[in-house]
């Protein structure tokens, strides 16, 4: 790593060192098997959309922007405005910087192609949940944008290209979220770790605050929407029973926090340590969560930040994927405590 830092004055008086993303991105560069110019920029473009995606929430009371466009997207919900907005801001972004050739957002039903690999536009392709947990926005809580970048074949044609890019997770070249909250963070990783940027308002730059993220290894936190307790598993039951069960001193080690965007939710386990889980029920055998644009690029930072991601019995990175919403249930945290759901649900399937 080289540095490059910049230097702000202090509350004190005195000089505070910072790098941005932008330094962090250049700096990283070379020392990435994908990373050239095009793929700094990329990321780039992204985290400009980031910024203004984050202006339209930070301002969203005062822009009359709440409630429903009135529009239902593809996977059947009512789609928000700062959906749409958030959608059309990430597209324009990527657009305008051509490095990439092909689009897929969980709110359009198709990708959306710029022109072909090689013939003057980028290689690579982008998936991305514009606005995840968009329903909090109503309420003031927190939301997110997740992103998954891929790398085409610089040959692939037009017609080639849905089946070459519904490759598995394992295939990523980088993933990364925003996690819109009590301040705006910026989390990405190619595979080298995971580094986190928080926006300073006052210089308009992500600057890193969270380098190289780890996620602990004790499982402080658990995620699940429990209301819907009736309609999991048994095994999934008796692994919840298991998680809430009382130490030797009869404490209770674990908390229950569930804000309803995976992104948030997510980011907290990955800071305090804790598993997200999303699992099938009755209802909902394959869950609610889409592989391509939410589960896939989460679980490339948790195994990034030593942590672990799985289906109930398989990684996700590894499932091939056959549908570009496709849902997959998940699992996502700490990877004992990941581990140790695996191992109850294949119990109950062997009883
Ligand atoms: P929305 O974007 O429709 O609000 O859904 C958010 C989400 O996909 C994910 O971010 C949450 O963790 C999950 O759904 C919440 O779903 P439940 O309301 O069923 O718990």
């Amino acid at each position: 790593m080289h540095a490059s830092r910049n230097e702000i004055p202090a509350a004190s008086g005195t000089l505070r060192s910072f790098m941005t993303l932008e330094q962090f991105i250049i700096d990283h560069q070379e020392e990435q098997a994908h990373s050239t110019g095009a793929f700094s920029r990329l990321i780039r473009d992204i985290s400009i959309a980031a910024k203004v995606i984050n202006r339209n929430i930070r301002r969203a009371g005062l822009l009359d922007v709440f409630g429903a466009s009135g529009d239902i997207n593809v996977q059947g919900e009512v789609q928000k405005k700062l959906d749409v907005i958030a959608d059309e801001e990430i597209v324009r972004a990527l657009r305008r910087g051509g490095e990439c050739c092909l689009i897929g957002s969980e709110e359009q039903p198709d990708t959306i192609s710029i022109g072909e690999a090689g013939d003057g536009v980028g290689r690579y392709a982008v998936y991305f949940d514009p606005l995840d947990g968009s329903s909090n926005t109503d309420v003031n809580a927190s939301v997110g944008t997740i992103f998954s970048v891929y790398r085409l074949d610089e040959d692939a044609d037009r017609s080639a290209m849905l089946s070459e890019v519904l490759q598995p997770g394992t295939e990523q070249v980088a993933a990364g979220y925003v996690a819109y909250g009590s301040s705006t963070m910026f989390v990405y990783t190619t595979g080298e770790g995971v580094n986190g940027f928080t926006l300073d308002p006052e210089i308009g730059e992500f600057v890193l605050s969270h380098p190289d993220l780890k996620i602990p290894n004790h499982g402080k936190m658990y995620s699940v929407n429990e209301a819907d307790v009736e309609d999991f598993s048994e095994g999934f039951r008796r692994y919840l029973r298991w998680l809430k069960a009382p130490d030797e001193s009869g404490q209770r080690t674990v908390r229950l926090r569930y804000i309803g965007a995976f992104v948030s939710d997510f980011h907290r386990n990955l800071i305090t340590g804790g598993i997200y889980m999303y699992p099938s029920s009755a209802g909902s055998p394959d869950g609610k969560l889409r592989l391509m644009y939410e589960a896939n690029p989460l679980a490339f930072i948790a195994e990034q930040a030593g942590g672990a991601a799985s289906n109930g019995r398989n990684r996700i990175l590894e499932i091939q994927p056959n549908d570009l919403h496709q849902r997959v249930p998940v699992f996502i945290g700490n990877e004992t405590l990941v581990r140790e759901l695996e191992r109850h649900l294949a119990e109950s399937v062997t009883a």
